[in-house]
């Protein structure tokens, strides 16, 4: 068990002006944040983030998202971290998202779905390092 996840907000909702109320409520349950940055993807930087999606169906349409538009990445701390962060966003699909959660209140869409997390202590690890040095961290 790792007490870091890692998290994006995505285009759909830094389009809409959701980050400061996404953030709020990521801060309210509990999590710290340890880096963070607003920044914008290159296909092939969205591509590279997503590779372990390459062979889906969907990758391409991912990849033209990920990459359309400004997203705050950024490194959460809170025991337990990446199991409670996945339970505060809630289901892939915001329609199966439960009450409360954060894609419920603020995602469109399974694609467009408003925050990411990390699935794994390894992947947290990850993606954490894909976007911040040591220096960038606190
Ligand atoms: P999660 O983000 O909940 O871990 P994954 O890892 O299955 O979900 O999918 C990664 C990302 O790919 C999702 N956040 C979503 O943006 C996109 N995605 C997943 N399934 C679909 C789908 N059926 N159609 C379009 N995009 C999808």
């Amino acid at each position: 068990m790792s007490n870091r996840t890692f998290t994006m907000v995505k285009p759909d909702a830094t389009g809409k002006g959701y980050s400061g109320a996404i953030l709020d409520q990521i801060i309210k349950a509990g999590f710290s944040i340890k880096a963070m940055k607003w920044t914008k993807l290159t296909k092939e930087q969205a591509g590279l983030f997503y590779d372990i999606h390459r062979e889906r169906p969907f990758f391409g349409e991912l990849v033209e998202f990920m990459s359309s538009g400004p997203i705050v990445a950024a490194i959460l701390e809170k025991e337990n971290a990446v199991e409670d962060f996945r339970t505060l966003i809630g289901a892939t699909n915001p329609a199966n998202a439960a009450e409360g959660t954060i894609r419920k209140n603020f995602a469109a869409s399974i694609g467009e779905n408003a925050v990411h997390g990390s699935d794994s202590d390894e992947n947290a690890a990850i993606e954490g390092d894909f976007f911040f040095s040591k220096l960038e961290r606190f």
